[in-house]
């Protein structure tokens, strides 16, 4: 629990809004992080409260439960400014509120490009053509007689936090980094079904495409399809839900969430890429010369304090303070979580919650003492290939500002002595 974060340089760096940061003194008027040790008794465990004294609700209340009512702003947000009209439009997960690591389906953020379909399982059918030795039609129930697997996932949009590149925009970790959820999914193997239809030698790309009127098409070179994407039509225990794909959705590990196509309907395996078609050509990077980063599939490692933030201020005065948040990377496992309180001039190692996934969530913490001064919060998360997040100037560098997509930069937040908090950039 030692503290040894805070430093009184005068070299401390500025953070946007040129102010700098303030003293080292406690806040007038807060108490210590305390019970009610000492003073008036408290009614809540003095008293017989209502709901001790009557009956509470029998099992047949909710047959499928929802949260409760007091947990009922822990929900999606769409920023509407952000996108024309909500059917070709994103909302975003609120990660401020969640912990641990499983993203609920129904806080999942969503992204569509026409909407959210309606497809019976009845009505399902999965084709595989192109280049294979068998053209096969499978129908919800014949994926349910292959080999099935379990696995964690995160699905990252490549779009997230694509609003901060010129300068810190949206005030929330759920607006900032809420594109992304994590969930636990069942299916089938591409490759067994693949295999099934028997690949041709000269097929080297499947491209993969949707039910629904957009049909997201997407080309996946043949050796990731051969790897670990899964054919998936449960998470997190149950069928996936309309919004992601219902009944049955591709998961693409560590890529990029615009390949994880929804109400997949046909896989088509090419010798090359589809590339004539608008979306393939949709997501690519502008870089600060102008020309393009093309086919940036991997989702590279990034990470987000998550509490506190603007959205989750610190409700408490000076004392035991829990710093959290999460960590990911599409190339494998987070192996260290740093955490900054003075915009990355010294950094503590974050305790791992957990043995950290493959190409999935991995959740952090730093227990630590608030003195109740200023924070510029910060983390850095490094993964299994020695890769480490860079910083906002660092990856400006190299991408310029008119960049969108895959921005993995270390974000920061302005803690206040009033435990409010803002997203500022150091610099
Ligand atoms: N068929 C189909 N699949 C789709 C899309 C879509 O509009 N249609 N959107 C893609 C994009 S851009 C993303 S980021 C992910 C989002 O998945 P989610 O809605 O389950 O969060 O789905 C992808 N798959
Ligand atoms: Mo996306």
């Amino acid at each position: 629990m030692d503290d040894t974060s805070h430093t009184n340089s005068p070299s401390r760096r500025r953070f946007l809004g040129g102010v700098a940061l303030g003293g080292m003194g406690l806040v007038a008027g807060r108490a210590m992080a305390e019970g009610h040790a000492a003073g008036a008794p408290d009614p809540l465990i003095t008293e017989l409260q209502d709901w001790a004294n009557g009956l509470g609700d029998g099992v047949d209340a909710t047959p499928y439960g929802m949260p409760i009512r007091f947990e009922g702003d822990v929900i999606r947000r769409n920023v509407p400014w952000l996108t024309a009209d909500p059917i070709s439009s994103i909302n975003f997960t609120p990660i401020h509120a969640l912990d641990g690591t499983i993203t609920p389906q129904g806080c999942a953020f969503e992204r569509h490009h026409s909407g959210a379909i309606e497809l019976a399982k009845e009505d399902y059918r999965l084709m595989i053509n192109g280049l294979v030795d068998r053209p096969l039609v499978f129908t919800y129930a014949d994926l349910e007689r292959f080999p099935r697997v379990n696995h964690v996932y995160f699905c990252e949009c490549a779009a997230n936090t694509g609003m901060e590149w010129a300068g810190a925009q949206l005030n929330g970790a759920q607006f900032t980094h809420g594109m992304i959820h994590n969930m636990e999914y069942t299916g089938v193997k591409l490759s067994t079904l693949l295999e099934e239809a028997g690949v041709n030698p000269e097929g080297k790309w499947v491209y993969v495409e949707g039910a629904d009127a957009s049909s997201n098409g997407r080309s996946i070179p043949l050796e990731k399809a051969m790897d670990d994407v899964i054919v998936a039509f449960k998470a997190n225990g149950e069928a996936l839900r309309k919004e992601h794909g219902y009944p049955v959705r591709l998961v693409v590990p560590g890529w990029e969430g615009n390949m994880w196509v929804k109400w997949l309907r046909r896989i088509e395996v090419a010798a090359q890429a589809v590339e004539s078609r608008e979306e393939t050509s949709k997501y690519t990077d502008t870089m600060a010369d102008g020309t393009s980063r093309k086919w940036t599939w991997v989702m590279d490692a990034k990470s987000v304090v998550t509490s506190p933030s603007p959205q989750m201020p610190i409700t408490h005065g000076p004392g035991p303070l829990v710093i959290s948040g999460m960590a990911w990377s599409g190339r494998g496992k987070i192996t260290r979580v740093d955490v900054s309180t003075d915009g990355g001039m010294n950094w503590q190692t974050a305790r791992l919650a957990g043995e950290p996934g493959n190409k999935a969530l991995t959740r952090f913490y730093l227990d630590t003492q608030w003195d109740g001064s200023e924070m510029l919060l910060q983390s850095r998360a490094i993964d299994e290939t020695g890769y480490v997040q860079p910083t906002k100037e660092e990856l400006r560098a190299v991408r310029g500002e008119n960049s969108v997509y895959h921005n993995n930069c270390i974000q920061t937040w302005h803690v206040k002595t009033t435990g409010e908090a803002e997203n500022v950039e150091v610099s």
